[in-house]
């Protein structure tokens, strides 16, 4: 008992000496814990983002949300509000308010902004569509309004956009038919595979410093470098355009995971970021999630149901990090909704049910995976992980 006491006694001394001795800040070392992802990202030179929900950083309700994306996240991308019906949903009527928000809340919490997204087949504006299919938008019109829509929005926000998403998603699935990877979508079938470079020039004449980026789902890893294998195909398409000359500089996976599938190791997805920094590009991660299905199980608060799925998207952000950790190239790697609330996930796989893809739950509370990632960032270091190297835009 009297042992007990005195140990006690001791740590309590201790204890005391600690807190009430002061250390300056570089005398003591934060812990982990204390530490935030973008502070201890900065040591890598990595931008650590997230995808921001203007409602939710608007809504004063949710002091929350503005809190944790301001002090856990080095740069930030608009999960809608720069997309083009966001931008313009009248001809000639823009509506910048939105974007401007966000800028502005980057600007003053010292964050990157990507920019998401100038060419996408989807959230098109109605009377571009419409025009298109009622055929009084023909498609030399509708590459004027392409080309002008690129120049218009990149000169807007010129200098404060560190990467542009410039086309995304250009490039079938294996499932889509015919299952030979190919260029698909509005874009491709209104005016050929040409516009792929052409949005790059418009977007380089706009803005000689932003980071030009094709962006992408799917690809994190090859398969059988097939005529298949969209990462493959990915690869290929960027290897052309960097021979002619095309001003991009850099190709964003997404990252959007899920744990009912096979998946990948941090070395197949390091091949693929290391192909195409080959290339000279940079890279990044820009919209990662892992999602779960939502079984009965999950649903009725099944601990036995939910553990392995928490832990399985944790292992799979973290082997997305690492790879990117491990590729000086690649300088972001972006979750895709702040917290489970404000996940695109379940809305859209309904049946059956998804969820859970986020690094917070919906009260905000860091899940297993926040913490794979911190631990990731903190433990990493030479020689396999080197700082970042700066991407210098191509002319
Ligand atoms: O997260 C976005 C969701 O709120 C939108 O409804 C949806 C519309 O297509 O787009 C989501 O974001 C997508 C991103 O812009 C491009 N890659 C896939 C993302 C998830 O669908």
């Amino acid at each position: 008992m009297k042992r007990f006491l005195v140990v006690g006694a001791t740590v309590l001394m201790l204890a005391g000496v600690l807190t009430a001795v002061p250390v300056s800040a570089d005398q003591r070392h934060p812990t982990v814990a204390e530490q935030s992802l973008r502070t201890l990202a900065a040591r890598h030179n990595l931008a650590i983002g997230t995808a921001i929900d203007m409602d939710a950083l608007r809504d004063a309700a949710s002091p929350q949300y503005r809190a944790l994306a301001a002090s856990q996240f080095s740069s930030v991308t608009a999960e809608n509000v720069m997309k083009w019906e966001a931008l313009e949903p009248t001809r000639g009527v823009y509506n910048w308010g939105p974007a401007d928000e966000l800028i502005d809340f980057a600007r003053k919490n010292k964050q990157k902004v990507r920019g998401h997204v100038l060419v996408w087949q989807n959230q098109l504006p109605t009377w571009l569509t419409q025009g298109v299919n009622d055929g009084t938008i023909s498609n030399t019109e509708l590459r004027d309004i392409l080309r002008k829509h690129i120049t218009t929005v990149v000169k807007r926000f010129k200098g404060k956009i560190w990467q542009w998403d410039v086309v995304n998603e250009a490039v079938s699935d294996p499932w889509d038919s015919p299952s030979s990877i190919h260029l698909k979508g509005f874009w491709a079938q209104h005016l050929g595979p040409g516009y792929i470079a052409d949005a790059f020039r418009w977007a380089r004449a706009a803005d000689p410093e932003a980071l030009l980026f094709y962006n992408d789902y799917n690809i994190e890893a090859f398969s059988d470098r097939g005529p298949s294998d969209k990462t493959w195909y990915t690869y290929n398409m960027a290897k052309q355009l960097r021979a002619s000359g095309v001003p991009i500089d850099g190709v964003g996976s997404q990252g959007h995971l899920a744990t009912q599938y096979g998946n990948y190791d941090a070395f197949q997805a390091l091949e693929v970021l290391d192909a195409f920094s080959d290339l000279g590009l940079a890279t990044a991660f820009t919209e990662v999630d892992v999602r779960s299905l939502m079984t009965d199980g999950v649903r009725a608060g099944d601990a036995n149901e939910i553990n392995p799925r928490l832990q399985a998207s944790a292992a799979n952000y973290s082997v997305l990090l690492q790879a990117c950790l491990a590729n000086r190239r690649c300088l972001s790697y972006t979750v895709w909704g702040l917290t489970d609330k404000h996940s695109w996930v379940p809305s859209w796989f309904s049946n059956p049910p998804e969820g859970l893809a986020t690094l917070y739950d919906e009260s905000y509370l860091p899940k297993r995976a926040y913490n794979v990632v911190k631990a990731d960032l903190a433990f990493a270091g030479p020689p396999y992980v080197l700082p970042r190297v700066s991407q210098k835009p191509r002319r």
